[in-house]
């Protein structure tokens, strides 16, 4: 029998999607990257998972990209700037009409891997949950969020959404996901780069309130200038109620940085500069922000892009 789910990577999103789905009964495939990492994930027995300080392993069945089993429904969970090529290394198996959803921060990803495999049907994803890895294959649930799922070009919610329901995967099908996109990779923009750059928690960007206005103001102008106009509204007030609500949290990117990890900037802040300079739109404060960030990143060894 077709596996219903196959899930590409199990870090920490994926670890997450992949346990609660296998414990509501709905066995999922991971897919690992390579017979070494697939020796050791069978030596720790499966994927744990850690929620309010209780553990649980489950043994998760994984198997690799070049595996036979045909795909036809495949989330991936792989970083930005992994998804495209992990994708392409088991393309083969996708059947015709194969959804692929799409876990990914920021923009750009979604829609280069929309294009290259037309005959696949993309769901695009906005998550606003929480984990991260402990350790190999042990994952720790680290905040309750939601999932926005809705595909770009329009489409009736799948009857496989029933599947989350089962699995306590909380979600919203839409109809305005690259809205949601949009708006999300405004408020990381404003926050994660500064956050990065004056090193400190997000609520101390309180502090830098000139610069979060600025930035708000030309990320509402990119917004309004791709048609997101619904994305736009209120965004400098949203900005400032995420930073008092996250006060004492570091921010995603942050905390990339602090691990010597490659971050996500190129789908975050440069695609709303390339998009910016696309659309003819000036948007200094961005640009400026942007270059500090990859000298930044550069100082510390890692990928400016
Ligand atoms: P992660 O680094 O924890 O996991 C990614 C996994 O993909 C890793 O295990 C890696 O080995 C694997 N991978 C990479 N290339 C692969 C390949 N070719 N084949 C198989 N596996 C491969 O990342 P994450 O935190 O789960 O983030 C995934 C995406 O979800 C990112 O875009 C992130 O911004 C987004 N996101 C994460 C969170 C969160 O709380 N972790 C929340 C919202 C959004
Ligand atoms: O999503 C975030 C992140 O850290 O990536 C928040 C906390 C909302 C800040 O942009």
């Amino acid at each position: 029998m077709t596996p219903s789910w196959h899930i590409l990577g199990a870090g920490s999103l994926g670890g997450l999607w992949a346990t609660r789905l296998f414990r509501a009964g709905v066995p999922p495939r991971v897919i690992l990257r390579t017979p070494q990492r697939l020796a050791d994930y069978h030596a720790s027995g499966g994927l744990s998972l850690i929620e309010h300080d209780r553990c649980s392993l489950y043994p998760v069945a994984a198997e690799l990209p070049d595996a036979r089993t045909p795909i036809s429904r495949l989330l991936v969970a792989c970083k930005a700037y992994d998804a495209e090529a992990a994708i392409a290394e088991l393309a083969p198996r996708l059947v015709k009409g194969a959804d692929i959803l799409l876990l990914q921060n920021g923009l750009g990803s979604q829609q280069a891997i929309a294009e290259r495999w037309p005959d696949s049907r993309c769901v695009f994803v906005s998550s606003t949950e929480g984990a991260y890895r402990e350790g190999d294959f042990r994952i720790v649930h680290a905040g309750q969020g939601h999932n926005w799922l809705g595909a770009p070009e329009g489409r009736t919610p799948p009857s496989w959404l029933a599947e989350l329901d089962a699995a306590g995967i909380p979600y919203a099908w839409t109809d305005d996901i690259l809205g949601k996109l949009w708006r999300k990779l405004a408020i990381n923009c404003a926050i994660n780069p500064l956050s990065v750059l004056h090193d400190c928690r997000n609520g101390q960007l309180l502090t830098q309130r000139t610069s979060l206005h600025r930035l708000c103001n030309e990320l509402g102008d990119l917004l309004r200038a791709c048609n997101q106009a619904g994305a736009a509204e209120g965004l400098e007030d949203e900005v400032l109620r995420v930073v008092e609500a996250t006060a004492n949290n570091y921010s995603s990117m942050y905390q990339d940085v602090r691990n010597g990890r490659r971050t996500e900037v190129s789908f975050l802040l440069g695609q709303a500069c390339r998009t910016a300079q696309r659309q003819g739109l000036a948007t200094p404060e961005l640009c400026g922000l942007l270059e500090r960030l990859q000298a930044f990143l550069r100082r510390h060894g890692l990928p400016a892009d």
